[in-house]
């Protein structure tokens, strides 16, 4: 069973810096409003209803926080660009985006979600550039890939996979669907090794003659 069901809502924040100072790891989703960043929470975990969709963009205004057991943590962080948002509060928003990126020190990856239609927008790659500048992992996530036939949606993929060498870190892209669930055994796998799942199994497992590793 996925680790990822066992999901629960753990707390709200206005800003980044009311946020619990913490232990363990966080992942973080990111991206423009309206991208589908709790939608592809909801399929990850299997709960249509643990972090809210909207078809009006921006509705995510604070930081939601699901905890999976008592040292990981999945955060929704609030969507960006959306146009009727007053430039100041984008500003602000964005300013402490970057100091969450660069300072807090239980976040490990950043799962970035962009519209495959429409990837790779200035300020997704602001973000991206930050988090490689903060040594973060980065998984690309292009959403709503069931609107594309599989032709277009291969095409983008490789021009998203080729584009993501430009921030020289580490930044793997995958086509993904809230729809449909295409690409989320790859996000699930990605997402273990930066909880550590897989260390976890590692441990656990007793090896096979029984010799000290
Ligand atoms: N067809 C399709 N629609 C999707 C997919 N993911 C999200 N949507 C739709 O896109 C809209 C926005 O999805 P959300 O998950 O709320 O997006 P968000 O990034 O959390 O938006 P904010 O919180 O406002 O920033 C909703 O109407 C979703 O139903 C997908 O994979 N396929
Ligand atoms: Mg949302």
């Amino acid at each position: 069973m996925s680790r990822y069901r066992q999901a629960t809502f753990l707390t709200s924040a206005p800003d980044i810096r009311h946020l619990a100072t913490s232990d363990g790891i966080e992942v973080a989703f990111a991206g423009r409003s309206n991208a589908g960043k709790s939608s592809a929470l909801n399929r990850l975990t299997g709960q249509k209803n643990l972090a809210r969709t909207s078809k009006t963009p921006g509705r995510t205004q604070l930081i939601n926080v699901f905890s999976l057991d008592e040292s990981r943590r999945l955060v929704d962080l609030p969507g960006y660009g959306y146009a009727k948002v007053p430039i100041a509060m984008k500003k602000k928003w964005q300013a402490s985006l970057g100091e969450y990126l660069q300072k807090r020190e239980c976040l490990k990856g950043l799962v970035v979600l962009m519209d495959i239609r429409h990837p790779f927008k200035d300020l997704d790659q602001d973000l991206i550039y930050w988090a490689v500048d903060a040594g973060l992992p980065v998984l690309v996530a292009l959403t709503k890939a069931d609107k594309l036939k599989s032709g277009k949606r291969k095409a983008q993929l490789m021009m998203a996979s080729e584009a993501a060498l430009a921030f020289q870190g580490d930044v793997t892209v995958i086509a993904f669907s809230s729809l449909n669930g295409l690409g989320v055994d790859k996000m699930e796998k990605t997402l273990n090794s930066w909880f550590a799942f897989d260390q976890e199994q590692i441990k656990e497992t007793p090896s096979e003659d029984g010799a000290e590793n």
